[in-house]
């Protein structure tokens, strides 16, 4: 199956023998060509990676040929809709935007299911993680690499009771990487501290064995201690233990990825303290892979106060080092993981990745100062809070004790850390010493296994497991017949492949709009006033996502989220035809070589200005920026009096604007123009072109002009017309 970038990805086809699907590969996948200088339109970058086959490039990059340049580090996004058929052409859309990583969440309660689940139900917050969701995901995704030329790491979790049954499904369905950090279970998902680290070996074993990327779970100390920015010691010892058991359990130092996230963020000074526990960090653990993710603990439902976060951060990324940028949609706050959303997220990344091309080379962290003075605290607090962990008796003591995730900065304590039992916790008391005559007969274990001496290896006692020999592999379809893909792809059946549409943000057909609305109201007020808004704009089950004080009285701004219960028929839809403008290169060469001036003017008794001098001016992107000359006439001129302008001036062309269409005056004032360039034996020699709200092509050439241009004309677009225009009639 090949993907046509024009086309949707077809999910049944997709979902077509899937039992007998086969990941193409294993393990992690860095981006190639990194530190290699490379050009890239006009510019040398120091930091990229190789460009994609298709992409969608940044909107600024229209000034720049549209280039697309992609950073050195891989790039995360997280997705998290629930249902995989509409995950996956989330992925899509976020590696043609440059993500490399795409994490799918799992649902609500997963971590606490002691086996494998299978089918394709439904999840709250992230898909179920299942075999056949997770191979339909692998497809896609394979599919997907084909057409952005660039492998994809596909990733999910490996945490929970279940964490070793699924590292072995995530090895053999080909999953590129995983948490797994058995602290995560223990402190968060307060799971057996011994079961934790005793189905930690089996699970990091498999996932060394499959080449997997593994990345802990420090970062969520940081998101749920009450001041993130205290528990940077202990940040860099939960990353230590993680690390050192992983090694001593056989994963490549290569494939261990920390999970760090700046602390901190505005209005506190996070640079002062988030930039030394980078660097310390850094020094303590050289050997290993720096996933920088986003600081997510402070931020609240405004998207663009996030990517102001998000971009301090990848300051701290580019000064120090980042193996793998994470980007957490810009919305957590507000708990909207939408399609866009993602996609802004990975947009902030590549922006300000490429941005900061090279920063390093030009600006050196000064480690005399008070950079380094804080570098050695941090580090001394962490090494005093390890030999604290060796006084008391070990981790799963300390663990008893509460010092994890206080909110006091190591040695302050204030005794509110998370505190388990070691005998408490999910799954206690299901850990049993393997007696002597133990037998596994699988290629991969991790400790003691009494292979009986027939067999080379223990595998051999059963000709060969699930990694030696995928037919073993039991592939289990759906057990529930009402939760699944097909009954959904069924109640959708009238949106796919169909002339029907309805606005989505997350799941097809969802229905889902967000309104932007001002009022000049409290925030209370503005709150109750935006969603009868909504309601009257005939919208269902409308809340309020987002909303910003402007000034107590005087206004709010708020964020509306509806759902709207209509379909568009797109067959219905009137299109006119796409304008086919040439490039701004094109347009300027064209210029240089045969000079052309324009007059200019609103005409009539029209005295709307502010869209012709747009259209006009250099700095509005207007055609003068392309070296057309003009001559502006100014508002409310007389027809005659720009027609006469145009013959004094031997002008190419007349550019009229009017707004007012009171009695069709704007067709009337179109006609006379063109009637006196008969009259006065101009007319096969000059372009007549006419903008204004109103005006569309078709009226304009009713009325015997060259040209119309409606709202939303640019500059470009009547550049590039004049340019064409005037090819023709010379031609
Ligand atoms: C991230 N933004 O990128 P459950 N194991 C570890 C985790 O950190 C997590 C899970 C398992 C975050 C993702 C938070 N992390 C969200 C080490 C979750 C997930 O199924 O929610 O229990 O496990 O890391």
């Amino acid at each position: 199956m090949k993907l046509d970038p024009n086309k949707k990805i077809d999910i049944k086809e997709l979902l077509k023998d899937l039992d007998k699907y086969e990941p193409r590969r294993r393990g992690w996948h860095w981006r190639e060509g990194r530190n290699e200088k490379r050009t890239v339109g006009e510019f040398e970058y120091h930091e990229t990676s190789e460009c994609l086959k298709n992409s969608v490039p940044l909107p600024g990059s229209r000034g720049f040929g549209y280039i697309d340049p992609q950073p050195d580090c891989v790039i995360t996004t997280e997705i998290a809709s629930g249902r995989f058929e509409d995950d996956i052409r989330r992925m899509r859309m976020a590696a043609w935007h440059g993500a490399d990583h795409i994490m799918v969440i799992r649902t609500a309660g997963q971590s606490h299911v002691d086996s494998l689940l299978e089918g394709t139900n439904q999840g709250i917050g992230g898909i179920m993680v299942t075999r056949k969701q997770v191979r339909a995901s692998r497809k896609a995704l394979d599919m997907i690499e084909d057409e952005v030329g660039r492998p994809i790491n596909f990733h999910s979790y490996v945490s929970g009771v279940a964490g070793p049954d699924i590292a072995v499904m995530f090895a053999e369905e080909g999953v590129n990487g995983a948490h797994q950090d058995p602290q995560y279970n223990v402190l968060y998902r307060n799971v057996n501290m011994v079961r934790s680290f005793v189905d930690a070996c089996e699970a990091k074993k498999v996932m060394a064995w499959a080449d997997m990327l593994q990345i802990d779970g420090a970062h969520n100390a940081n998101a749920t201690a009450m001041k993130a920015w205290k528990v940077m010691p202990e940040l860099m010892v939960q990353h230590a233990i993680n690390t050192a058991f992983s090694v001593r359990v056989g994963i490549k130092p290569e494939n261990i990825a920390l999970s760090t996230v700046p602390p901190t963020a505005p209005p506190a000074p996070c640079m002062r303290l988030d930039l030394p526990y980078a660097v310390a960090l850094r020094d303590l653990f050289k050997d290993y892979k720096m996933r920088a993710q986003q600081n997510t603990k402070y931020m609240e439902s405004d998207t663009r106060e996030a990517a102001v976060t998000h971009t301090l951060n990848m300051v701290i990324s580019r000064l120090t080092s980042a193996d793998i940028q994470s980007t957490i949609t810009p919305d957590e706050g507000r708990n909207v993981p939408w399609h866009y959303n993602n996609i802004a997220g990975i947009m902030t990344a590549k922006q300000s990745l490429t941005g900061m091309d090279g920063f390093r080379e030009m600006v050196k962290l000064d480690r005399e100062g008070p950079l380094g003075k804080e570098v050695r605290e941090l580090k001394e607090r962490a090494i005093l809070f390890m030999e604290e962990i060796l006084e008391v008796g070990g981790y799963f003591k300390a663990v008893e004790e509460g010092f994890f995730v206080d909110s006091g900065k190591y040695p302050e304590r204030n005794g509110d850390g998370i505190v388990r039992k070691i005998d408490g916790g999910i799954g206690a008391g299901f850990v049993f010493e393997r007696d002597e005559d133990y037998f596994a007969p699988v290629s991969v274990h991790y400790g003691y296994n009494n292979i009986p001496p027939e067999f080379e290896k223990a595998s051999d006692a059963i000709g060969g497991d699930t990694f030696e020999d995928r037919s073993k592999i039991q592939y289990i379809d759906e057990l529930d017949e009402n939760d699944n893909v097909n009954v959904r792809l069924k109640d959708l059946e009238k949106y796919y492949d169909t002339n029907l549409v309805k606005p989505e943000v997350e799941w097809r057909a969802d229905g889902t709009v967000l309104l932007s609305i001002f009022l000049p109201l409290d925030e209370r007020t503005a709150e109750f006033a935006a969603i009868k808004c909504g309601e009257k704009m005939g919208l269902e089950e409308v809340t309020v996502v987002h909303k910003q004080v402007m000034h107590p009285a005087e206004g709010t701004y708020c964020e509306v989220r509806g759902k709207v219960n209509f379909d568009i028929d797109i067959n219905e839809l009137v299109i006119p035809e796409k304008p086919d403008v040439l490039s701004d290169v094109e347009i300027r060469e064209d210029i240089q070589k045969k000079p052309m001036f324009v007059v200019a003017a609103t005409v009539g008794e029209d005295e709307h200005s502010v869209g012709l001098k747009e259209i006009l001016d250099i700095k509005h992107g207007g055609i003068e920026g392309f070296g057309i000359k003009y001559e502006y006439l100014g508002t409310s001129c007389p027809v005659e009096k720009l027609v006469d302008a145009a013959i004094e001036t031997n002008a190419d062309a007349i550019l009229l604007s009017t707004i007012i269409t009171h009695d069709d005056v704007h067709t009337k004032n179109m006609k006379k123009v063109h009637d006196l360039a008969v009259e006065k034996g101009i007319r096969d020699k000059i372009m007549i072109v006419c903008g204004g709200t109103q005006v569309t092509n078709e009226i304009a050439k009713e009325a015997g002009l060259d040209a119309g241009f409606g709202r939303g004309t640019h500059g470009i677009d009547v550049a590039s017309f004049l340019v064409k225009r005037r090819r023709e009639m010379n031609a």
